[in-house]
């Protein structure tokens, strides 16, 4: 029987969803963000995925200065891949997105495959007060938001970006996205293998049930053939359950606070470290080995950490 492949856990440590006031284990100032990057890749996570957030009051952020301040430290003291986001926040342009991605030229960057509706609005209910002022808003408002990823945004990321080599995280929280992204590379924007994630449980998205998983793969499967690397995301409680699952079916996974608070349904995790941690154990439990960051970087065909920007 061929050996399997090793399992690539993602760890995405922060995010744009998740604010101060739902979790003290929340990173947000540069030393906070770099120090729980590190324990995650020390963990085990191969690949960190990575937002920033302004350092005063946790607000999300895409100003590349407030990446500046933790992506050095995080490459000096890890040889994780680093993955930039290009999701932004409620209120950014596609092309603020890219910037931070643009000036760090990082060996992997995120790239949402469609426009969507994309809420977290009924957290808000459950927070009587707030650490921070923008929080409630910026959370009971995610119900007016559209998250626009056009074919031209699309098209416009992969030109811009496309002299970096930058290996992309296609986000696909739907099926269609799936025929999104086989459109864009039979038009030449992606190279294989593409890397895509499949995400479930965001308000907007497919839900996070295993027979969706099992759809979105069937699915991949037939549009993309040998030509993807895969992996999983389950939004809030469905994070362990669906990497477990993604695991056992031979994927990759994807944990960490910027998904999901907890570290089993209803308990709150202490840090993204321990998410990883309880998945690496998992993941090996089935039997399966924990990719290092070299052979994530084999397996995805990426640049290497010596040709980034930072
Ligand atoms: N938090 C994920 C569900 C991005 O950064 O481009 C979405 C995400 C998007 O990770
Ligand atoms: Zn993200």
């Amino acid at each position: 029987m061929a050996k399997r492949a090793p399992t690539i856990i993602t760890c995405a440590i922060t995010g744009a969803i998740h604010t101060p006031t739902m979790s003290a284990a929340l990173p947000f100032t540069p030393d906070d963000i770099a120090r729980q990057a590190i324990a995650a890749a020390e963990a085990g996570a191969s690949i960190l995925h990575m937002h920033a957030r302004r350092p005063d009051d946790g607000g999300v952020s895409i100003n590349p200065d407030h990446f500046a301040a933790f992506l050095p430290r995080i490459k000096q003291a890890t040889a994780a891949v680093i993955n930039l986001s290009t999701g932004g926040s409620l209120t950014n342009t596609i092309e603020e997105r890219i910037a931070p991605a643009l000036r760090f030229s990082p060996e992997m960057c995120s790239l949402n495959m469609g426009s969507m509706n994309f809420s977290f609005h009924p957290l808000a209910k459950r927070y009587d007060t707030w650490r921070f002022g923008w929080e409630k808003d910026y959370v009971a408002n995610s119900d007016t938001y559209i998250f626009r990823n056009t074919f031209r945004d699309i098209g416009n990321v992969a030109s811009t970006l496309a002299p970096h080599d930058i290996r992309f995280e296609h986000e696909c929280y739907d099926v269609g996205h799936l025929y999104n992204l086989r459109f864009c590379m039979d038009i030449g924007l992606f190279k294989a293998p593409v890397f895509i994630q499949f995400i479930f449980g965001i308000l907007g998205g497919i839900g996070p049930e295993v027979d969706n998983l099992v759809f979105m793969k069937r699915t991949a499967d037939r549009l993309f053939g040998e030509d993807y690397r895969w992996s999983v995301l389950g939004a809030g409680g469905a994070q362990m359950g669906l990497a477990t699952t993604a695991a056992e079916m031979g994927g990759n996974v994807r944990v960490g606070l910027e998904d999901s608070l907890q570290i089993a349904r209803g308990r709150l995790a202490e840090s993204n470290a321990q998410q990883v941690t309880k998945i690496r154990r998992i993941i090996e439990d089935l039997g399966c080995e924990v990719a290092t960051p070299d052979q994530a970087r084999d397996m995805l065909g990426l640049k290497g950490g010596d040709r980034v920007a930072f």
